[in-house]
C-alpha cells in the first residue's frame, strides 16, 4: 500500500515544518480557475490541493480532478462529503471520521459504502479525526453532518476528543471551524491539542490574512487548510503571502534550532 502522503504528513510533525493545503470546492472552480490556482501554489511552496466539500451540487469533481492532476505534481487530496466524491485520479483522500459528533453514518457508516471504492484503488487512504469547532455561526458542514460541534471555548472537550481519535489509530486531527467561518480556531485550543498529541494537527476555517496562519502555526498546528478567502484572492497576493509566511517561520526555526 502507498504510504508516501502519510509519512508526509507524520513527517511534519516531528521535524516542525509546516505546510499549506489549499482547498478547492468543485461545484465554485472551473478547471481553469483550478489551474490559476495550481500555477500560484506551485509559484509559492504550496504543499497539498484538498478537492471537495460537505455538499456537492454536481459531479464535476470527477472531471476537475483528473484535469487537475494533468496539470501538476503537487498531491491532490480528496475532502469528500460523502462517498459520491471519490474520483479514482486523486493521490489520496481524507478517510474522515466525524468524532467531534455522535452521528453513526459519519463516524463509521460512509466508510462501510466507501471501503470497496477505496480498497485497491491506489488512492492513498489517510485516516483522519475530524472535529468540527464552533465559530460563531452555523456553517454547512454542521447542518449536514447533523451533529452538534464543540464549542469555541472548551479547549478541554477538543483536547479529549483529539486524543480519544489517536488512541484510536487515527492518523491525524483536523479542527475545522467550517467553509467561511466568520473568524478561525483560537490559539487556547489549537496550543491545548497540538501540545498534547503526536500526530500531525491540521486547522482549517475562516482563516483570511497571513497574521492569522501565522498565529495558527505558532500555535502548533502542522497544516493550514485555506478555502473560502480564495474566492476574493483573484491576484493571487493571499497565496503569496502565506507562502512568505511558511518561509518565515521555517528560517526562524533554522536560527533557532541550526541543523549540524
Ligand atoms: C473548510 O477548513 C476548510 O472545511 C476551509 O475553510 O473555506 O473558511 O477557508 P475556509
Amino acid at each position: 500500500m502507498n504510504q508516501l502522503l502519510r509519512q508526509t504528513f507524520a513527517s511534519l510533525k516531528s521535524s516542525g515544518r509546516k505546510a499549506i493545503a489549499l482547498l478547492l470546492d468543485p461545484d465554485k472552480t472551473s478547471e481553469l480557475e483550478a489551474f490559476r490556482v495550481i500555477e500560484l501554489a506551485e509559484a509559492h511552496g504550496v504543499d497539498f490541493l484538498l478537492v471537495g466539500g460537505s455538499l456537492t451540487v454536481d459531479a464535476s469533481i470527477h472531471t476537475l480532478v483528473p484535469a487537475m492532476k494533468s496539470r501538476t505534481k503537487l498531491p491532490i487530496i480528496l475532502f469528500p462529503g460523502s462517498p459520491t466524491q471519490i474520483t479514482p485520479s486523486a493521490d489520496g483522500i481524507l478517510f474522515l471520521s466525524l468524532i467531534s459528533g455522535r452521528n453513526p453514518d459519519l463516524l463509521i457508516g460512509r466508510h462501510v459504502e466507501a471501503a470497496p471504492l477505496l480498497k485497491g484503488s491506489g488512492i492513498e487512504v489517510l485516516p483522519t479525526g475530524y472535529m468540527l469547532i464552533d465559530t460563531g455561526k452555523p456553517t454547512t458542514a454542521n447542518y449536514i453532518s447533523n451533529t452538534q460541534p464543540i464549542p469555541h471555548n472548551k479547549p478541554e472537550i477538543a483536547l479529549c476528543t483529539a486524543i480519544a481519535g489517536e488512541l484510536l489509530g487515527l492518523h491525524q486531527i483536523y479542527m475545522d471551524g467550517g467553509s467561511g467561518a466568520d473568524s478561525s480556531i483560537s490559539t487556547e485550543m489549537i496550543h491545548a491539542v497540538s501540545s498534547r498529541i503526536d500526530i500531525p494537527l491540521i486547522i482549517g476555517g475562516g482563516i483570511r490574512t497571513q497574521e492569522d496562519a501565522m498565529r495558527i502555526w505558532h500555535a502548533g498546528a502542522d497544516v493550514i487548510v485555506v478555502g473560502t478567502a480564495l474566492e476574493s484572492d483573484p491576484s493571487g497576493s493571499f497565496i503569496r503571502d502565506l507562502g512568505a509566511a511558511k518561509s518565515q517561520i521555517h528560517a526562524q526555526s533554522e536560527m533557532e534550532f541550526p541543523q549540524i
